[in-house]
């Protein structure tokens, strides 16, 4: 699959761009960078970009205010360019693309591997919507902005290239966008790294009650609706926990649960090897997901619900 995206937009007037529901950083950055780069490219047209209003932590970044949040209705765009998803998980967005006159799918997912435009350019060995987009800039429209951008995706949809989807070519393009000079270690921290500090305060009270089973290899923390409130923390707030619970040394499984309400109780889950499949874990309580990151949700006792966890990850540990 190859796309030229100059003979498929020249003889357009009117483009729009969308990406997935709840952007993420990859979304947000490679639909950015391809907004400028089609406005640098046709300054005469107009290029619109319609995404989910994006997470706090992402609004320091390059041209976050070109982003259409509200939906409104428009004409027909002649172009209409879905990026980072198939045609079904674009929200509102939905009526722009059924009414373009050319729809263009730009992905990298493998679960899209067809398309779902007229036009489609799925690669599933890229790391990153931002490594399709940038095979896709011709170099004398590069700039600061747009490699800050491509950058940005690129390191979200790694993990800050630490994932296993990192490869060679993932490096070549973050070596070449970082030619540009902008300031990548303060990007990273604003945008990936920072946690509110109420994080701190649900990740320290879990600590303090963290368990361990099965020599280490499950770690269980949870924070209870009590302390959310105290706190004054949100949902948002819990996210990134689970994670820095899974790098604990000796650990196979992490589990950090939260109450959404008194009595609802909400489990992540993470993986670090094969040796535990958390979706299997997930799917026991009507969740599910990944083999290495899951999610279920619980009604009732917190100890009956972490004894039930406990089981069926040692019922997986019995069986390697
Ligand atoms: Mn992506």
């Amino acid at each position: 699959m190859t796309l030229d995206l100059f003979a498929e937009c020249n003889n357009a007037d009117t483009i729009g761009i969308t990406g997935h529901i709840k952007p993420d950083g990859d979304c947000v950055g490679s639909c950015l960078a391809l907004m400028q780069y089609l406005r640098k490219m046709f300054p005469e047209k107009t290029v619109e970009l319609f995404l989910e209003e994006p997470e706090k932590a992402l609004a320091g970044i390059p041209l976050r205010d070109q982003i259409i949040s509200d939906f409104p209705e428009r004409e027909p765009f002649d172009v209409f360019i879905v990026c980072d998803t198939n045609a079904e998980r674009v929200g509102e967005a939905r009526k722009y693309f059924k009414s373009a006159k050319k729809t263009i799918n730009i992905d990298h997912h493998i679960s899209n591997a067809e398309g779902t435009g007229m036009i489609n350019l799925v690669v599933p060995h890229a790391a990153a919507a931002g490594e399709v987009i940038y095979a896709l800039i011709e170099k004398q429209y590069m700039d600061e902005q747009i490699a800050e951008l491509l950058y940005m995706a690129l390191a979200h949809d790694t993990g800050v290239f630490h994932f296993a989807n990192t490869t060679p070519d993932t490096l070549r393009i973050a070596a070449e966008l970082l030619e540009y000079k902008f300031d990548f270690s303060k990007m990273l921290d604003d945008t990936f790294f920072s946690r509110p500090k109420e994080t701190n305060l649900l990740l320290a009270h879990a600590l303090m009650d963290q368990r361990f089973f099965y020599d280490g290899k499950l770690l269980i923390a949870y924070t209870t609706y009590k302390l959310m409130r105290e706190v004054g923390a949100t949902r948002d707030d819990t996210g990134g926990i689970v994670e820095r619970l899974r790098i604990t040394m000796g650990v196979e499984c992490a589990m950090y649960i939260y109450e959404k309400k008194p009595g609802q109780w909400k489990a992540s889950m993470r993986s670090s090897s094969d040796l535990v499949n958390v979706a299997k874990v997930g799917e026991a309580y009507g969740g599910g997901g990944h083999n290495r990151a899951s999610g279920c949700e619980y009604n009732g006792n917190l100890e009956d619900f972490i004894e039930g966890l406990a089981k069926e990850v040692g019922a997986q540990l019995e069986g390697k």
